[in-house]
């Protein structure tokens, strides 16, 4: 027999003419990150609080390893940033940098004890975070073995840093040459390494922020051999385009890794979401404020990568995806919040709205109409990606663990009300 359950409220919200959804989650952000030579602008207070803006309830940020020194020496620095600071809810990947025997015996207690079921790989960036396919092999098996996931940043480094130095002597130092110097193939190539070495030693493989035609084509072969990698692609990848970088300097403001792309590869990633191929619509959220983008004025090298999106994404992917009939609005709610929670384990607590689950709500109003500035967003950076963009759609209560987080643009939780989510291993039944 069915169980009936009834409960007194002790408050009531009148949703009526609104939507009512799953707390976003966004599985890729840097908050408070040490990156090349600074800080990213928001750290966990500010990020988190302006994530929750947005009806973003959850983030997973990137540990990042030092080379040379163990995992838990970069958790301890990590907790040392995000405990007690957090508005809203997180969780942690583990970037590793350095696989060795040493972070070999790490793994295990960091997806048992820890929670922290993912671990990051970088196949770029030589020199400080890039690891070579023999460690991307070793990492591989002994994630396998513990039940996690290994997740990468696919784009061929040495192949970049080629780009990179040729760029450089023959005097082209503008930010268009930072996207001439990520050719598609260069992403293409190594999302298919990845794919291949994840089949090889049948780890659950993860790309994140997936951008163009080349790389999900490889995703799509190994579909064929009945091989599941899963793919995120971000919203800047889908509503953004590379004519953004014929704007001088001011393009540093999209300066990012892998860069935007052509418009032909935004129809791809539409397409790849709505085929099942790309399953999470994320932001690798991290913003610089302009006098640290000019750091790179005379280098396009130097400017740190990254541009700020964590408040937008949702209203972006509404407004451009369901409004515009790209994505159904089923489609949103699994890209933007269930499908992030399954994979990464977190899965019923969070990504649902059911009994039992943590009550992370979203009440969304899909008529308002509203323009993303730079003096009405709340994310700490002196500059928006989307000024002036107009937006069909806007996250008007928002609940976190059942308590009214954000009302009518108004906080109503503290610094510290954020909580560590400690990961399950990853459930991959997704429809
Ligand atoms: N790409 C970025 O643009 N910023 C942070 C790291 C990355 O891979
Ligand atoms: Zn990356
Ligand atoms: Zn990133």
């Amino acid at each position: 027999m069915e169980k009936t359950f009834q409960f007194e409220a002790d408050q009531t919200i009148d949703a009526s003419n609104k939507l009512v959804f799953p707390g976003g989650i966004d599985p890729h952000v840097h908050l408070d990150m040490p990156f090349m030579g600074t800080y990213s602008s928001d750290n966990y207070e500010t990020g988190t609080r302006a994530a929750l803006f947005g009806g973003t309830t959850m983030v997973i940020d990137f540990i990042l390893q030092t080379q040379g020194k163990s995992l838990y020496n970069a958790l301890n620095e990590w907790k040392g940033r995000s405990d007690g600071n957090a508005v809203g809810d997180y969780s942690f990947h583990m970037a590793v940098t350095d696989f060795n025997e040493n972070t070999k015996a790490e793994i295990k207690d960091m997806v048992e004890k820890e929670g922290i079921t993912s671990f990051k790989t970088f196949m770029a960036y030589k020199g400080a975070l890039m690891i070579d396919d023999a460690q991307m092999v070793g990492l591989m098996n002994e994630v396998k073995a513990c039940g996690g996931m290994v997740t990468t940043h696919a784009t061929n480094g040495d192949m970049i840093d080629f780009l990179v130095a040729k760029h450089k002597s023959e005097g082209k130092l503008s930010p268009l040459y930072h996207y001439i110097s990520q050719p598609e193939v260069t992403e293409a190539e190594a999302s298919g390494r990845f794919a291949d070495m994840a089949d090889y030693t049948g780890v659950k493989g993860y790309i994140v922020h997936l951008t163009c035609e080349g790389a999900l084509n490889h995703i799509r072969d190994a579909t064929k051999r009945n091989q599941k990698v899963y793919a995120e692609t971000c919203i800047q990848y889908l509503v953004l385009d590379a004519s953004l970088y014929d704007k001088g300097f001011e393009s540093a403001k999209w300066v990012m890794s892998p860069p935007l792309r052509e418009k032909k590869d935004q129809d791809t990633l539409w397409a790849g979401i709505n085929q099942g191929l790309v399953q999470v619509v994320a932001t690798d959220h991290c913003p610089f404020n302009w006098e640290q983008k000019k750091m790179g004025e005379n280098d396009f090298s130097k400017i740190p990568n990254g541009h700020p999106a964590i408040e937008h994404r949702m209203e972006l992917l509404f407004s451009e995806g369901v409004v515009k009939n790209k994505i159904s609005l089923n489609k949103f709610v699994e890209v933007s919040s269930t499908n992030a929670a399954k994979i990464f384990g977190m899965y019923p607590q969070k990504g649902t709205i059911g009994i039992g689950s943590d009550a992370d709500i979203v009440i969304f109003d899909p008529n308002e109409k509203h323009t993303i500035s730079v003096n009405s967003h709340h994310m700490n950076v002196d500059y928006s990606a989307y000024e002036g963009w107009e937006i069909t759609g806007k996250s008007k209560t928002i609940l976190l663990r059942g308590n009214i987080a954000v009302d009518d643009n108004k906080l109503l939780v503290n610094k510290g009300y954020g909580k560590f989510i400690k990961r399950n291993k990853s459930i991959l039944d997704l429809k």
